[in-house]
């Protein structure tokens, strides 16, 4: 027979017993396998032929192959430890510890935040305060009580979302609710409140039934502001508003008003900034004219004042509206509107780098 006696078989185990800590990895499973491996390991064979051993020999070969086994499976955990923790301090060897960091992400203000910020912080030097209110408003707060007349195409359903609360308000009949499409209807509010002097600006969003492109959104920021006292005249307008686009854009910066229309104020204009990237002479930013649309101003309707209750006879004021998306994208270079919606972190880290 060519079955090997059980005592040699545990001689030539003994030597390999020693070698497994010589092993890698690959060599150590083969070697487990070759040993204890349930199927055809050398000791596990031998360990089931115990059974058909005569009683002392099996008692002698059964202790010293227990002890053997016991033997292998510690030299097999030791061997697999050990070459985890190589492999790890190899790793950490390869470690270049004088890299610089990588900087955590600690957020930036949103570009249209900022701008707006900043805006109200100028008219705050002026004594204007930052007011507030809702976005679903009344037809009469958006447009009745600002002079639209009734057939203002602003109020067709296509510019304008109107809101089914509910009840018999049909778009016209100035109870209709809608989502507001400027924040006029918060100076309506603040007026409505109590009696003159006001100065107040208002940041918020407003809604337009506009396509979402790169120059248009159907949701977007506007700030209004509204002076109202007694003897207020288009000087103080002008000289409010110089103040406001030197402090914003710079020292040197030149306004210009050109007439212009809105219901709710009488006279009317439109105001220009010179261009602060080319001073002037005519670039890609201006597209050519050395000016810049920033914003729409007038002198408070008597008619709106009116409308609040605020004595016309008595009282003047002077109000203006803008756009501190459209101002930021000049500012920053921002090529399409769209950008200041996404989210993307990319561009909002490009605008925490920037000044
Ligand atoms: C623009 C023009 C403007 C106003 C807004 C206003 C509000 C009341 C009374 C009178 Cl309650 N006027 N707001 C006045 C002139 C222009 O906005 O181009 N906005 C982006």
């Amino acid at each position: 027979m060519a079955e090997s006696h059980p005592q040699s078989l545990l001689d030539a185990l003994r030597p390999r017993l020693a070698a497994v800590a010589e092993l890698d990895a690959g060599a150590l499973e083969a070697e487990q396998i070759a040993v204890l491996g349930r199927k055809s390991g050398a000791l596990t064979a031998l360990l089931r032929s115990l059974a058909t051993l005569p009683p002392e020999e099996r008692r002698a070969v059964g202790a010293a192959a227990n002890e053997l086994r016991q033997a292998f499976e510690a030299a097999f955990v030791a061997r697999s430890d050990a070459l985890v923790s190589d492999a790890a301090t190899a790793t950490v060897a390869q470690r270049d510890l004088t890299m610089p960091g990588r900087r955590r992400w600690v957020g930036a203000e949103h570009p249209v935040t900022k701008v707006v910020d900043e805006i109200c912080e100028i008219f705050h030097g002026l004594g204007f305060n930052r007011a507030v209110g809702p976005e679903a408003e009344t037809e009469w707060m958006n447009f009745g009580a600002l002079n639209f007349p009734a057939d203002h195409p602003a109020m067709d359903m296509h510019d304008t979302f109107y809101l089914d609360v509910g009840g018999d308000a049909r778009p016209g009949d100035g109870k209709a609710v809608l989502l507001r499409t400027h924040t006029s209807p918060v100076q309506i509010r603040t007026m409505m409140e109590g009696p003159p002097p006001y100065r107040v600006v208002i940041p918020g969003v407003v809604y337009r039934k506009d396509p979402f492109d790169p120059s248009h959104a159907p949701v977007f920021a506007q700030i209004e502001g509204l002076a109202v006292d007694e003897g207020i005249s288009f000087v103080d307008l002008k000289g409010t508003l110089l103040h406001f686009a030197r402090q914003f854009f710079s020292t040197s910066t030149k306004v210009r008003f050109r007439p212009s229309f809105f219901p709710f104020t009488e006279p009317s204009a439109e105001m220009d900034v010179s261009c602060d990237l080319c001073g002037g002479s005519g670039c890609s930013a201006c597209k050519g004219t050395g000016w810049m649309e920033i914003l729409g101003c007038g002198m408070v309707h008597p008619k709106v004042l009116e409308n609040c209750g605020v004595d016309a006879e008595r009282y003047t004021g002077f109000a203006f509206g803008m756009g501190p998306q459209r101002i930021a994208m000049q500012r920053y270079g921002i090529p399409d509107i769209r950008l200041l919606y996404e989210g993307d972190m990319r561009f909002l880290d490009q605008m925490g780098r920037a000044r």
